[in-house]
């Protein structure tokens, strides 16, 4: 039978079955993907054929993925971990309060669904925190965002009821990422009381190591609306990519980056007459943007 892995935990896996029923799952035997080196190849959001015939069920086989995000590899194995496949879009919890999201992990976030074509979502939560100054900056950033096609939300999830978000996630697959505090599990919550995810004090994400869960859940939040709730992930695995690549994923330099003088080969570090850093000089570009394409640019582990 045919199923939709919801739940991992390492060793055993949730699968919801065709049936409609759920069925606790093991891998049986070695099941390899394609071009992925992983010690653990089933993950949230792949569709497998399971065999049912004895009390735990057996994943015998992984179908083709439309997509699939990771986070970073671990350094020397070259092992990476996917968090979730078969995603429709991609939303990124984020705050400038505490604790404050950095605008390089936006943009790494960005670049990784990017290259996938996974549509991003940014919201920014904790509003009721913001000061006069942070809300200015705040405005600026979700201009800044929007001009390269962003969807942007502000909100409290605190306190305000997110119609607009649920309405986004309608009849769609989306991945929840965000670091460990951010205000993931309040947000679902407000969206589906149903969930019902613990929610973390502000000492627990403060403490390294504590309340960290390594795997990614599926919910459905109705038969055609799912959301996949991520453990805080601290830093995006890149797609493994070329450096004439890498702009390709910033959509604000994709069309741009053809009236370089170099052409193709500009890799909008240095090169003479390029129009990216023409564009950077004039504001056209915004500076963090080309300051997080630099960072990625200059990250050997991403280099293919
Ligand atoms: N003031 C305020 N606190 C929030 C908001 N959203 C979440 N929090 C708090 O931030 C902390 C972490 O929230 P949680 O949902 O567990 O974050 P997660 O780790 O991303 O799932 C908890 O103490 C929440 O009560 C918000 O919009 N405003
Ligand atoms: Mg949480
Ligand atoms: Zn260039």
């Amino acid at each position: 039978m045919k199923g939709t892995v919801m739940r991992s935990t390492g060793s055993f896996y949730d699968v919801l079955a065709e049936d409609g029923k759920k069925y606790n799952c093991r891998v049986r035997g070695k099941i390899r993907l394609e071009g992925i080196k992983e010690t653990n190849p089933v993950a949230v959001g792949d569709h497998v054929i399971v065999d049912l015939e004895h009390e735990i069920g057996s994943i015998t086989e992984i179908l083709p993925r439309t997509n699939h995000i990771m986070r970073k590899s671990v350094k020397k194995t070259g092992h990476s971990h996917v968090l979730a496949a078969n995603i429709d879009q991609a939303l990124l919890v984020v705050t400038l309060a505490l604790p404050r999201t950095s605008l390089g992990f936006i943009d790494r976030f960005l670049v990784s669904a990017e290259a996938y074509r996974i549509p991003q979502i940014i919201v920014f939560n904790k509003r009721d925190l913001l000061s006069e100054d942070d809300l200015i900056q705040l405005d600026e950033l979700i201009k800044l965002y929007e001009s390269i096609g962003t969807t942007c939300f502000s909100i409290s999830a605190q306190q305000d009821d997110p119609e607009a978000i649920r309405k986004i996630l309608q009849g769609k697959i989306t991945l929840i990422a965000g670091h460990s505090g951010v205000g993931k599990s309040t947000l679902l919550n407000a969206i589906a009381p149903s969930i019902s995810q613990a929610v973390g004090d502000i000492s627990s994400f403060s403490q390294k190591g504590t309340h960290t869960t390594t795997f990614a859940e599926m919910f459905a939040l109705d038969d055609k609306t799912f959301v996949i709730d991520t453990p805080g992930v601290k830093e995006w695995g890149l797609v493994e990519m070329s450096e004439q690549e890498l702009s390709d994923y910033f959509p604000e330099m994709r069309d741009l980056r053809l009236e370089c003088k170099y052409g193709a080969r500009c890799i909008h570090i240095n090169e003479p007459k390029c129009a990216i850093l023409d564009a950077v000089q004039h504001q056209t570009i915004a500076l963090s943007r080309y300051q997080s394409y630099y960072s990625m640019m200059m990250d050997e582990d991403n280099r293919k």
